[in-house]
């Protein structure tokens, strides 16, 4: 006979308001009583045990009449939706957008009209081609995606951290992804274009030159998502209320610098901490310290649009800011992580064509074709037409229209009225058309109707060159090594000279520097540019990270090894250095348990030593004592710890007490990128050395091949 386990072998006792039930194999299980919610199915019917599928006694088989576990399995087998075919591994988070000044005179647009006025905003972080478990520090451009829940409707600027992409026209698109993403025979690799279909398409492609530089510089592998700059690429219009139109490109500038890792350093990231951006992100929002960047308007005519050599409608290039000056007009601020991951980062749904009255399109091809792709792409994934009811998506102003029914609908029309005009009147009649509503620019368009490109769009190297002669000699260096380390997971050797012969274009010295990386056997000729390299465009300092890094040290973070025994003045001072700064302090310990400094307190560590390699922090700090020291020469991961750290050009501090573990790392020889911390008042000199961030000067110390 059927047997409830429950009523019959469970011995219940009381905790508090919750009775706990003791199963038949001694595990517990909870009854709700008191403050404690019923566990309900998903029509609202309590649920008695959550613990045993309904049986034919304690062995027998299981009852398909079960519709708890019928229904919580089915749920369960639906959890999934499509993952994005792009930009699929993101990270969210709440925040607002604040005006500093009106900007009446260029907008229509509500919420530039008034000064400190507050728009709130949800922006998306994501990286591209990797699917969603990929990790963060993939090479890979960023996805910058910002929702602006303005009073006239939500406006999307679906940005990404570069200023340029690859292609510049919509119809290249699904091309360029199936080459960057897994190769379909073979499924992998996953999150890299260090592969050969990647540049193939590159190499035949020289559209993408401008990109490929880019790309290949340290702007793909960012340090935080905080200390990235956000670009809204195309060239849209400010429509102001007399119908005036000025041509603007959108940026947002980190209020903390940009800043960057190195390439080895990403690929240990990797392993460490697969999570390593979102969970930077996570931290600093949590702890108060809220990431924030301000939006810049670089602002043009038609004027200037006639006399720039190159097209403003191409989306491979940029309008370098020493040309037009990027005025700064408020600030983004993020100051509140999601409530549910699936609910806010995931159903968020980014359409470009989400604009607002006083926002408007141009003609850039790119531009016209995600117009489309955004709201197609939106059906498949969320699966209904009705996905603006989702509360993330759902604008914070009232919807009124008559778009009715569909799968999942959330908001729906009473009464009569489900068309207009009608002849039902005041609250029945429904909405009007608005004098303020949506008024597309009147731009006079005409031409013959042809599959063809404008005659600028063929410049594909000055930019090009001009980005790279625009970088430092360390980032130059950078990016040869990027292409170098790319080209050699190339199998096919015609695709890597093929990019040589475009690389000739863009820098000979850049091109015969990889050419020798990749042990070329001779050099190729250089591609036939479809129109003239223009050699002489002046370098922008704008577009070097290390020329526009970090004014302090703030937001970033300091690992120190410490063992028991560890000089207590010397860390109480290295923290409170550190906390003037702004920049935080975390603890590697023998143990996770913690450690006894030199007077006695307990300290709790963050990481063991194996589990915090010096690779997830900006500088790092030696501060065992003696015996600690001793005892970490012998430890391997505490040795990588030292060596990464100097490997990556890390400023490094050092009791004089940790001696052992450095001679056992073979740095025998400190360079200036170490401060020895022989009294409390170093702490303060060594924050100061690390405003710098590294010390590029080691780099060139550290590599032979
Ligand atoms: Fe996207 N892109 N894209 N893209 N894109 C998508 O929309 C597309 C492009 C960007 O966090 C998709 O909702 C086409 C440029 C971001 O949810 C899809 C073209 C820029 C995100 C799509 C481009 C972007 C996407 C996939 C060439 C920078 C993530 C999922 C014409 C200005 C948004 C989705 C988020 C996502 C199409 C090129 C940025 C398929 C057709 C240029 C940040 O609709």
């Amino acid at each position: 006979m059927a047997q409830d386990p429950r009523t019959d072998d469970l011995a219940t006792a009381r905790l508090g308001n919750v009775e706990v039930h003791r199963g038949a194999g001694g595990e517990t299980h909870q009854l709700a009583g008191g403050d404690v919610p019923v566990l309900t199915t998903q029509q609202g019917i309590p649920v008695s045990d959550d613990q045993n599928t309904l049986k034919v006694g304690p062995r027998g088989p299981s009852l398909l009449e079960d519709f708890h576990f019928r229904e919580k399995m089915f749920h369960f087998d639906h959890e999934r939706i499509p993952e994005r075919v792009v930009h699929a591994r993101g990270f969210g988070a709440h925040g607002y957008y604040e005006n500093y000044d009106s900007l009446a005179d260029l907008t229509a647009a509500d919420l530039f009209q008034r000064a400190g006025e507050k728009t709130p905003a949800f922006v998306r972080f994501s990286t591209v081609a990797g699917n969603k478990g990929s990790p963060d520090l993939a090479r890979d451009v960023r996805g910058f995606a910002v929702k602006l829940y303005t009073k006239q409707g939500n406006w999307d600027l679906v940005g990404n951290n570069i200023p340029i992409f690859f292609i510049q026209d919509a119809i290249k698109f699904p091309d360029l992804i199936h080459a960057a993403k897994q190769e379909p025979d073979r499924g992998f690799p996953q999150a890299q274009t260090a592969h050969d279909n990647f540049w193939d398409f590159i190499s035949l492609s020289p559209e993408a030159m401008n990109m490929a530089l880019w790309i290949m510089s340290d702007r793909t592998i960012p340090r935080s998502l905080r200390f990235m700059e956000g670009f809204g690429i195309h060239t849209f219009r400010l429509v102001n209320a007399e119908g005036k139109s000025t041509y603007v490109k959108f940026h947002w500038k980190p209020k903390l610098g940009m800043q960057s890792v190195v390439w080895n350093e990403a690929v240990k990231i990797n392993g460490a901490d697969p999570d390593f951006h979102r969970r930077d992100m996570w931290d600093a929002i949590q702890s108060g310290d809220f990431p924030e960047w301000e939006l810049g308007l670089q602002l043009f005519d038609d004027d200037f649009a006639e006399k720039f050599p190159f097209d403003i409608l191409d989306a491979t290039k940029i309008i370098p800011e020493e040309v037009i000056p990027v005025r700064r007009v408020g600030r983004l601020v993020l100051d509140r992580t999601v409530d549910n991951f699936f609910a806010e980062t995931e159903q968020v749904a980014f359409c470009t064509q989400n604009v607002v009255p006083g926002i408007d399109f141009t003609n850039d091809p790119l531009l016209q074709g995600r117009n489309f792709s955004y709201l197609d792409t939106q059906l498949k994934r969320l699966g209904s037409p009705n996905f603006t009811h989702i509360p993330i998506n759902a604008p914070k102003t009232e919807v009124c229209n008559f778009q009715q029914d569909g799968h999942m609908a959330m908001r729906n029309p009473k009464g009569r009225a489900n068309y207009e005009p009608n002849s039902w009147g005041g609250a029945l009649g429904g909405p009007r058309e608005s004098r303020q509503g949506y008024r597309s620019f009147p731009a006079e368009e005409s031409g013959a109707k042809r599959r063809v490109r404008a005659e600028l769009f063929a410049d594909h190297y000055s930019q090009a060159r001009q980005f790279f002669l625009s970088q430092n000699p360390v980032e130059q260096t950078h990016i040869k090594d990027a292409f170098v380390f790319e080209l050699s997971k190339v199998e096919t050797p015609a695709i890597r000279a093929r990019i040589v012969s475009h690389l000739l274009n863009v820098d000979e010295g850049l091109a015969k520097q990889v050419a020798d990386g990749l042990g070329l056997a001779e050099m190729p000729p250089a591609a036939d540019p479809a129109r003239p390299v223009l050699r002489d465009l002046e370098a922008s300092p704008a577009l070097s990270i290390l020329g526009n890094g970090p004014k302090s040290f703030a937001g970033r973070k300091v690992g120190a090894l410490v063992t028991d025994g560890t000089d207590h003045a010397l860390l109480k001072a290295l923290k409170e250095a550190l906390a003037a700064e702004g920049a935080m302090l975390e603890l590697i310990a023998p143990k996770v348990g913690g450690f006894t400094c030199s007077a006695g307190h307990r300290h709790e560590a963050k990481q063991k030593v194996n589990g915090g390699p010096s690779v997830l922090y900006d500088a790092v700090a030696l501060l065992p004592s003696a015996e600690g020291a001793a005892l970490l020469a012998k430890e391997a991961t505490a040795k990588d710890f030292v060596n990464d750290a100097y490997a990556h050009a890390k400023f490094i501090a050092f009791a004089p007490t940790a001696k052992p573990l450095l001679d056992k790392a073979g740095l025998t020889e400190p360079d200036d990128g170490f401060v020895a911390l022989t009294s409390p008042a170093d702490a303060k000199r060594f924050v100061e050395a690390c405003r710098a961030v590294r010390f590029w000067a080691r780099e060139a110390k550290v590599h032979a091949v």
